[in-house]
């Protein structure tokens, strides 16, 4: 016999998982919001957070909580949608936990246990925010933060950003891989896996960092290759999408989703940073690289696609929104899995064409007010014309 306040919580979970999603109003025609989050703390299984022995665990405590689930990479695999989910333990390390849903948009629940990666880094303190990419070479690959403490540094906070990859081919067995090297920057994070190969290498988009916060001298999104995924070495990183002043992507920005493949290029879903007095505000922005040189940015629309709205503004780090994960359907359905605050994993729902709309057809950042209200004053005296012409 189980705690009587087991089934109470079983009860309330499972009408949580079973609630359906619904689309939010708010209009742009670029994507729709989705009204509840696609994971949230709530929704890790009782097993991961109580021991369900009456006899060690006799008033039912919560032994191992769960502090938050975000930043999800993700896949559409045989019809059904899977989140690889950065789960935060009470205790702030994060693991890698697996969802599975037939919807892209509600219904995804984790599976039995937790991902449990190879012990081949006896220096890593902490894992976060895997990308998941399908490459041509038959693997599933999952690139990550790999953390740990920067034992030359004798702040006790000083820690090196590192990025681990593994590989697999149902979600189940991973083989862990080297970690990457970058010759050229001394830490990584947000670094992703393209799906084809380039030049016969493979290819990674980066984030060069000077330290485990700042990305100093980093200029902004890298793109770098190597021969051997198994031990991944890039000599040399290329700048795609730049940091700029007074712009989104000002204090750091670094690769999201991997990228969708168009006919117009390599479409990235990618997050920005900048300063504010409140302290660092996080959004999501797009760009496009060319399909044969993905170092070439081609189109790179002004300003955000996604900001934290609403209950998004708060949570364990207020004021962020981050993507790591994006799923396009047979149908040419995109959906973005995006955290808000560190706290838990939304949904937004848009069309290939209206992405690649979007890419290609909002300008670009004018960089100064002055240029800024030119543009904007171009479209209006555009449209009040046609306005005109309607009313003849
Ligand atoms: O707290 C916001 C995000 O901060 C980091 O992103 P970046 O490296 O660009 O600063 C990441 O640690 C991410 O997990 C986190 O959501």
């Amino acid at each position: 016999m189980l705690h009587a306040d087991y089934y109470v919580e079983l009860a309330k979970q499972e009408r949580l998982l079973a609630r359906k999603n619904q689309p939010k109003t708010r209009y742009n025609g670029i994507y729709t919001r989705w009204e509840h989050p696609v994971l949230t703390r709530e929704m890790a299984p009782l097993t991961w957070r109580y021991d369900l022995d009456t006899r060690s665990n006799p008033l039912f405590l919560e032994r191992l909580g769960v502090n938050a689930t975000l930043n999800a990479g993700a896949l559409y695999l045989n019809g059904k949608y899977y989140l690889v989910a950065r789960v935060e333990g009470n205790d702030r390390k994060s693991f890698f936990a697996v969802a599975e849903s037939d919807s892209p948009v509600d219904g995804f629940r984790f599976w039995d246990y937790p991902v449990q990666l190879p012990d081949t880094c006896p220096e890593e303190t902490n894992v976060y925010d895997m990308r998941l990419t399908q490459h041509e070479d038959g693997w599933i690959y999952g690139v990550f933060c790999s953390e740990s403490k920067d034992k030359d540094d004798p702040d006790l906070s000083a820690a090196v950003a590192a990025a681990g990859i593994v590989r697999t081919k149902d979600l189940r067995t991973w083989e862990r891989l080297d970690n990457l090297v970058t010759r050229q920057s001394p830490q990584q994070r947000n670094v992703l896996l393209l799906p084809n190969f380039v030049n016969g290498k493979y290819a990674f988009y980066t984030r060069p960092m000077d330290g485990f916060i700042s990305t100093g001298s980093g200029g902004g999104i890298g793109f770098g290759m190597c021969d051997d995924i198994c031990h991944a070495v890039i000599d040399e990183e290329i700048i795609t999408s730049a940091r700029r002043y007074h712009t989104i992507t000002e204090a750091k920005n670094g690769a999201g989703a991997v990228p969708i493949r168009t006919e117009r290029g390599w479409v990235h879903i990618a997050h920005g940073v900048r300063n504010t007095a409140a302290g660092l505000r996080y959004v999501i922005y797009a760009f496009a690289t060319d399909l044969n040189e993905p170092w070439k940015v081609n189109a790179e629309p002004g300003g955000f696609l996604i900001a934290p709205l609403e209950g998004e503004r708060v949570g364990d780090v207020s004021n962020v929104v981050f993507t790591n994960g994006a799923v396009v359907d047979e149908n040419e359905n995109v959906y973005i899995y995006y955290a808000s605050s560190d706290t838990r994993v939304h949904v937004a729902s848009t069309t290939l064409d209206r992405l690649v709309d979007y890419v290609f057809n909002t300008p670009a950042d004018a960089l100064r007010s002055v240029k800024c209200v030119e543009q904007r004053c171009d479209m209006i005296r555009k449209n009040l014309d046609i306005l005109g012409k309607e009313k003849q």
